[in-house]
Order: C-alpha cells, then sequence, then structure tokens
C-alpha cells in the first residue's frame, strides 16, 4: 500500500514481472491486446487502444447487461465495471458493477452485468430498450490490486435485443475464482480504526482494512461503500 502513483509504478523492473499478470478480458471481446507494445493496462481509459473503429467488429449485446468474461492474474483486486454510450466514448460514466474484490486468479464470469444499472444509466440518457437498439457503447473494466494502481481494459459493444448471453458452459468461475463484496464500516467504527471489524473480515489487517466486512454470496453486486475504502489501497 502507500505506493506512488501508477506513473511512477514502471519505473520498478518488478512491473515487467506484473504485467504478465494484469487480466483479459474475453469477453465482450476487448477492442485490442493492451499487452500490445504500445498499450499498457496502466493508462487511463482503455490502456491506449483505440476504439473499435468498424461496427461489425463490435460485440452485440444485450441493453439488459451481457455476459462478461475476464481472466484475472491477480489473486485479487477491487474491480469495477463501467460503460459509455457512444462511438468514441470519452465518459464511462455508468456504472454497471460499483467496486467489490474479485478473488482468484483465473476465468470470472458474470452471466448478467449490472442489469438494473444500466436500465438506470440508459433511462438517465433518455433511452429506452428501443431507442438504444443498435447504439455503439464501450465497457470500461478495472482492476486494482495491492500496489493501488488501477488497470485499465476496455471492450466495444453494440446494444442488440436479440443478444444472447453466454452460455453456461462458457461462463463459469475458476475453481477458487469469484468475488466478495466490500461494505464500509459504519460512521463510529471508521472513527475508530481498531474498532470491531462488522463481519469476516479478519482477513485485512490495517486500521482501515478491518472496517471492511464482506456482504453475503450474491450481494456482491450490491455492495455499498464509502470513499474510504480506496484509501487503505
Ligand atoms: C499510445 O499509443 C500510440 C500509438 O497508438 C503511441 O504512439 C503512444 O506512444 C502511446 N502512448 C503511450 C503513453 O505509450
Ligand atoms: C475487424 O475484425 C477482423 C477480424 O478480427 C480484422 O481482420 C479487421 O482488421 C478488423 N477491422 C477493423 C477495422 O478493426
Ligand atoms: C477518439 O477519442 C480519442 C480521445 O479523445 C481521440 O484521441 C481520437 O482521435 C478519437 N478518435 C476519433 C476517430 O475521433
Ligand atoms: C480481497 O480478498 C482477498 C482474499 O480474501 C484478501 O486477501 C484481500 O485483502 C481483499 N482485499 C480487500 C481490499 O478487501
Ligand atoms: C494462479 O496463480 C498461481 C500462482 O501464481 C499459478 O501457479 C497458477 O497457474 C495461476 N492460475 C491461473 C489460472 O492463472
Ligand atoms: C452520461 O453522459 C451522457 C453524455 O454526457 C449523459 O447524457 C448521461 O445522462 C450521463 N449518464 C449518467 C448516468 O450520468
Ligand atoms: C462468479 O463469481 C461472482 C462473484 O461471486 C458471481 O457473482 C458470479 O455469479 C459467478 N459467475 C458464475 C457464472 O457463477
Ligand atoms: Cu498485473
Amino acid at each position: 500500500m502507500h505506493f506512488s502513483t501508477c506513473t511512477f509504478l514502471p519505473l520498478f523492473s518488478t512491473v515487467i514481472q506484473l504485467a504478465s499478470a494484469h487480466f483479459t478480458v474475453e469477453y465482450p471481446y476487448w477492442r485490442g491486446s493492451s499487452f500490445a507494445p504500445t498499450a499498457s493496462q496502466w493508462i487511463f481509459p482503455c490502456a491506449n487502444v483505440s476504439e473499435t473503429t468498424d461496427i461489425n467488429n463490435r460485440t452485440a449485446w444485450s441493453h439488459e447487461g451481457g455476459s462478461l468474461r475476464l481472466h484475472a492474474g491477480h489473486h485479487w483486486a477491487l474491480t469495477y465495471v463501467n460503460l459509455g454510450i457512444g462511438t468514441n466514448v470519452s465518459a464511462f460514466n455508468i456504472s454497471l458493477v460499483d467496486h467489490f474484490n474479485q478473488t482468484g486468479n483465473g476465468t470470472f464470469c458474470l452471466k448478467e452485468t449490472g442489469k438494473a444499472n444500466l436500465a438506470a444509466g440508459l433511462a438517465a440518457a433518455g433511452l429506452d430498450a428501443s431507442s438504444a437498439e443498435g447504439l455503439e457503447a464501450s465497457l470500461q473494466i478495472i482492476q486494482i490490486s495491492t500496489t493501488g494502481a488501477a488497470l485499465y481494459n476496455c471492450a466495444d459493444i453494440k446494444f442488440s435485443a436479440t443478444a444472447a448471453l453466454l452460455a453456461d458452459d462458457q461462463c463459469t468461475n475458476s475453481t477458487a475464482v469469484g468475488g466478495v463484496g466490500i461494505l464500509n464500516a459504519d460512521a463510529t467504527a471508521a472513527q475508530s480504526p481498531s474498532g470491531t471489524a462488522t463481519g469476516g473480515a479478519a482477513a485485512t489487517s490495517t486500521g482501515a482494512a478491518a472496517n471492511l466486512a464482506y456482504s453475503s454470496a450474491g450481494g456482491v453486486v450490491a455492495a455499498a461503500v464509502l470513499g474510504a475504502g480506496m484509501m487503505i489501497l
């Protein structure tokens, strides 16, 4: 924790080893490899990989929240999934999945991603199922692991009412891969670094981290958190 910002991290040779970890977006197919020479997952907002210019190369994705499959290289990472509407998105301002702790390395898959949040985000943009049909959009997936530096990858989609979700056999989490929600402590606990954890957070050790708690299984997408949660990274 408390590493300097990610722009300094490439100065350390260890980053070269970490580079093979990072993560891959397997579905919807990412806009291009963020391991390519001119790309870097450290670069906001999309790893310095340009948007897909040919609409036929965009994955058809349900406006009710399609599937998302990652290959995660870290043993855990705070993970966010955002979406922006447009052909060349600069504001990924629809939060599909607020941050949760993605645990385990290997395949991580959400069959139906952020359905309620996407509906609300489309409504905020004045869109509904019919007017969203065929629109281009981009997903931004962010992972933040132990060093506190954020990793970015994007995938370009087009909304399609007929887009299928991934089949069950193509959307499974690897053994020991999953996610846990992060619940912030209440105000009282936040004032007291040695305060009692509100759940099964005993694995974490620092004062602030001790205030984090796992939500019940399935609570991942709904997990609520205050900004203080970020500071422990
Ligand atoms: C981003 O990619 C372009 C080529 O697409 C390259 O010229 C540029 O140096 C890259 N930026 C960084 C910071 O690596
Ligand atoms: C679209 O995808 C095809 C097949 O992957 C690729 O050969 C082609 O270069 C892509 N076109 C653009 C404009 O990215
Ligand atoms: C897409 O947006 C980026 C960043 O704002 C910009 O550099 C690039 O020129 C845009 N691409 C097109 C085709 O307009
Ligand atoms: C995420 O979960 C892993 C595995 O349980 C744990 O080691 C790590 O500290 C957790 N990270 C946060 C920020 O809670
Ligand atoms: C997970 O990490 C362990 C230890 O670094 C490694 O041996 C294993 O191959 C990784 N598994 C996957 C699926 O990447
Ligand atoms: C996201 O930005 C677009 C364009 O600026 C705007 O129309 C939309 O209302 C914003 N959505 C949210 C959820 O803030
Ligand atoms: C993978 O794990 C996440 C977090 O626990 C869970 O929400 C998701 O449903 C799992 N994926 C599948 C396909 O079961
Ligand atoms: Cu990495």
